[in-house]
């Protein structure tokens, strides 16, 4: 996958992307992604990015004829192009499972008031990433493509943990524990260690029912039940568990 990062502030990115699971998958080539000063598509000498709105108010709106050049420079038939904005759809779990598989992203960043509307027809899609206003889109840029490196085949290393996650992301994670055994008079519980991998594989699964029921039960109205977890469900409700 490749990914265009547009930003009038290409700096903010560095350390994120030099430490981490994106230098991972950077180093081992599953994603190339390229980071674009927005100012060096200014059009005038002054490298003007902004400008005072029609009408009146306060703060500055990025220019139209700036951004489209911007956008435009990195653009091919496989683009994808998305603006992060509050304005947007919100980002879940299944869309960047689809967000994945784009062959080229191109992720815009605004910043002081937004862009100029007439810039907005050329963005295939407009992403938030929760409902509050950040000074600009370079943090939730950071946050969707982290979302989505981390499903490109190869790049966590091990694949099981996302076959896991994905017929899971309607409930929450089981409980996880290492070393040692007995940690301030807590023990781990005796089934991970038994060495019993169907009792294992059950308990781990009864344990995402029990935490989703008590911490998200808005997650519970929307997952699609199989025969196993019906049976399970019925358990933690009915036999005390
Ligand atoms: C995205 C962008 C929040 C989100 C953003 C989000 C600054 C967009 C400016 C920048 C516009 C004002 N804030 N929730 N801020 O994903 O360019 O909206």
């Amino acid at each position: 996958m490749r990914i265009d990062i547009l930003t009038l502030f290409p700096q903010v990115f560095s350390s994120t992307f030099e430490e981490s699971i994106i230098k991972r998958a950077r180093d081992k080539s599953l994603a190339e992604i390229n980071i674009a000063n927005i100012r060096d598509f200014a059009a005038n000498k002054h490298m003007q990015v902004d400008d005072y709105l029609y009408g009146g108010g306060p703060g500055m709106v990025m220019k139209a004829d700036v951004v489209q050049a911007a956008i435009k420079h990195h653009q091919t038939e496989d683009s994808w192009v998305i603006y992060m904005s509050p304005q947007g759809k919100a980002l879940n779990q299944s869309r960047v499972q689809e967000l994945a598989y784009k062959k080229h992203l191109i992720v815009l960043c605004g910043h002081y008031e937004g862009i100029d509307e007439r810039a907005a027809d050329i963005f295939d899609e407009e992403i938030s990433i929760g409902d509050y206003i950040l000074t600009g889109g370079e943090i939730p840029a950071m946050v969707l493509i982290d979302a989505t490196v981390r499903l490109i085949p190869g790049v966590l290393g091990d694949e099981k943990s996302l076959e896991e996650e994905s017929f899971s992301t309607s409930l929450l994670e089981y409980p996880h524990y290492t070393r040692p055994q007995v940690y301030a008079d807590r023990e781990v519980p005796p089934v991970l260690v038994s060495g019993h991998h169907e009792n294992i594989r059950k308990w781990r699964k009864k344990q995402s029912l029990l935490r989703t029921l008590l911490k998200r039960p808005d997650l519970l109205l929307k997952h699609q039940f199989d025969e196993e977890e019906q049976q399970l469900l019925y358990e933690i409700l009915f036999e005390g568990e």
